[in-house]
């Protein structure tokens, strides 16, 4: 059985979850269901990034201890999973101690290879970073990702040789054109390691919020370090028996931009000192924007996913996020966007389609799905053509591609509704056939509808398939149930409320 290993970020604690975690998470939960439904076995990874600077700071000014201000603040972001209907088999938390065995593990190993050295050192460091920047990368002085001031930071640190890992990565990188995806980061990620790497600062002395470097327990490792490799040792500790063979290499880490040359540059150079394949994909997507900036915690301009989806419902927000965000670009949100896209696209396009079918198979038919067609169906092809489509797009985390093609036949079965009219063919007994036909069809196509849409608006589509008549197994949202003429005629539809009532 094929495998399929899936990532987030592991979120910052200094603040409770903003609109952007919840999209990179939805995104990762959408190719987790989507591999499921292909029959493969898959591990999807998301959780906490819990060490350095930010969280100790944010625990300084509530007065509490940085384990008190961390346990806290998990609990909203395991909410926010649930919440958005995420399938993650496993929540890892840095403070986790088997994490904390691991990295020091790892950097143990690395020190032993020589690929790590002390050295003093100075530099403007962002804390809300977490990173070092030179002179050069500076806007108006200040960092340019949060717009404060850098601190000068003089330590004595160990260092990672990342510079002897500079011809290595340049060769994956030719060798694998399609590591970074959208190709865009994949050229921006080789133009940092073309520019010339130079070695990292491994470790703090100054902090004391993190796992102690296992030789000289006066420093901490440094929290990306720290960070990344959560990807590791989620899959050693998530179960029972350790996942890493079955798992690893990751199949996709999914990110925004901001984060691309830890996840580029430094992640697979250590990887490849310790030994490990390396990542086969990286998804960069972009920044969702509220008024024209990116929406952070250090800027202030956020919206509350959770006030969202109580608002709209999980999937309506699911859905959100796709549609109106190209995966991979920036894109500005907002509450009327939202619910504009809300009754035209969820209400209209899908929601009364489904009504519409169902009460007019409990009209015309006694609630029975009619039998097919006896001379077959120009569905048959182009329901072959999407299904290719969607396992394409989603195979590259095109998700808005994907989500857009099946939408195109939602729009297609609208017009079949309008175009056959059934409320004027069951007025002529003469053309009961031609009746069955259409409505056979409809129902066929809103159960294809159901099974594609089901990675991005999962608990509708489960009630799409009970209100045509199917039983509550996965087994019947498999792709390989997405071939037209699969369905089951005889079946009892069931009439409900609708589904996305509309919005005044
Ligand atoms: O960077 N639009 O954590 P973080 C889209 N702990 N996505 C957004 C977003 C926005 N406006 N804001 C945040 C960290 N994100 C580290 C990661 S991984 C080993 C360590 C999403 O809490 C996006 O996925 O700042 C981004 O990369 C991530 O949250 C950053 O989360």
């Amino acid at each position: 059985m094929d495998k399929f290993y899936v990532t987030t970020p592991i979120y910052y604690v200094n603040d409770v979850p903003h609109i952007g975690h919840a999209y990179t998470t939805i995104a990762a939960d959408i190719l987790a269901r989507h591999h499921r439904q292909l029959g493969e076995d898959v591990f999807f990874l998301t959780g906490t990034d819990e060490h350095g600077n930010p969280a100790a700071r944010a625990a300084e000014r509530r007065g509490v201890t940085p384990e008190q201000h961390v346990d806290e603040m998990v609990v909203k972001f395991r909410e926010l999973a649930a919440a958005v209907d995420a399938t993650n088999d496993f929540f890892i938390r840095t403070t986790d101690s088997q994490h904390v065995e691991v990295v020091q593990e790892f950097i143990q190993k690395l020190h032993d290879r020589g690929d790590i050295y002390l050295k003093s050192y100075s530099g403007l460091y962002c804390g809300s970073c977490e990173a070092f920047y030179s002179e050069k990368d500076l806007v108006e002085g200040k960092c340019p990702d949060h717009g404060i001031e850098l601190e000068l930071v003089e330590e004595e640190n160990y260092f990672f040789r990342l510079s002897d890992y500079q011809d290595r990565l340049l060769d994956h990188f030719e060798a694998h054109p399609d590591f970074v995806i959208p190709a865009t980061r994949q050229n921006e990620a080789r133009s940092f390691i073309t520019q010339g790497l130079e070695d990292i600062s491994i470790s703090r002395a100054a902090l004391e919020w993190g796992i102690p470097v296992p030789w000289d327990p006066g420093q901490v490792v440094y929290v990306w370090v720290d960070a990344l490799l959560n990807y590791l040792s989620g899959l050693r500790y998530a179960r029972e028996e350790d996942q890493t063979a079955r798992f690893w290499p990751a199949d996709f880490h999914l990110m925004a931009k901001d984060i691309l040359k830890f996840h580029a540059v430094i992640w697979p150079a250590l990887l490849m000192a310790a030994g490990y394949e390396l990542p086969r994909h990286l998804f960069v997507h972009g920044y969702l924007l509220m008024g024209g900036q990116k929406m952070s915690k250090t800027r202030g301009n956020v919206l509350d996913p959770f006030a969202v989806m109580d608002q709209y419902g999980v999937d309506a927000f699911r859905f959100y996020c796709f549609r109106e965000v190209t995966f991979g670009q920036d894109g500005v949100v907002s509450l009327e966007g939202f619910e504009s896209r809300y009754n035209s696209e969820l209400a209209n396009d899908l929601g009364n389609l489904v009504s519409r079918t169902v009460a007019m198979v409990g009209k015309y038919c006694d609630s029975s799905v009619p039998p097919p067609p006896r001379d077959g169906s120009s569905f048959t092809r182009s329901v072959d053509k999407l299904r290719e489509t969607v396992v394409t797009s989603l195979g590259k985390a095109d998700i808005t591609g994907c989500l857009e093609s099946v939408w195109q036949f939602v729009r297609r079965l609208n017009k079949h509704v309008e175009q056959s009219a059934p409320w004027v063919l069951a007025k002529e007994p003469e053309r009961r056939e031609e009746l069955e036909t259409v409505l056979y069809e409809l129902v066929e196509g809103l159960r294809i509808c159901a099974i594609l849409l089901h990675p991005f608006i999962p608990a509708t589509t489960v009630e799409i398939m009970r209100r045509l008549g199917y039983p509550p197994a996965f087994e019947e949202l498999m792709i390989e149930k997405a071939r037209w003429g699969r369905g089951a005629p005889g079946s009892p539809v069931v009439a409900g409320d609708p589904l996305f009532p509309r919005l005044d």
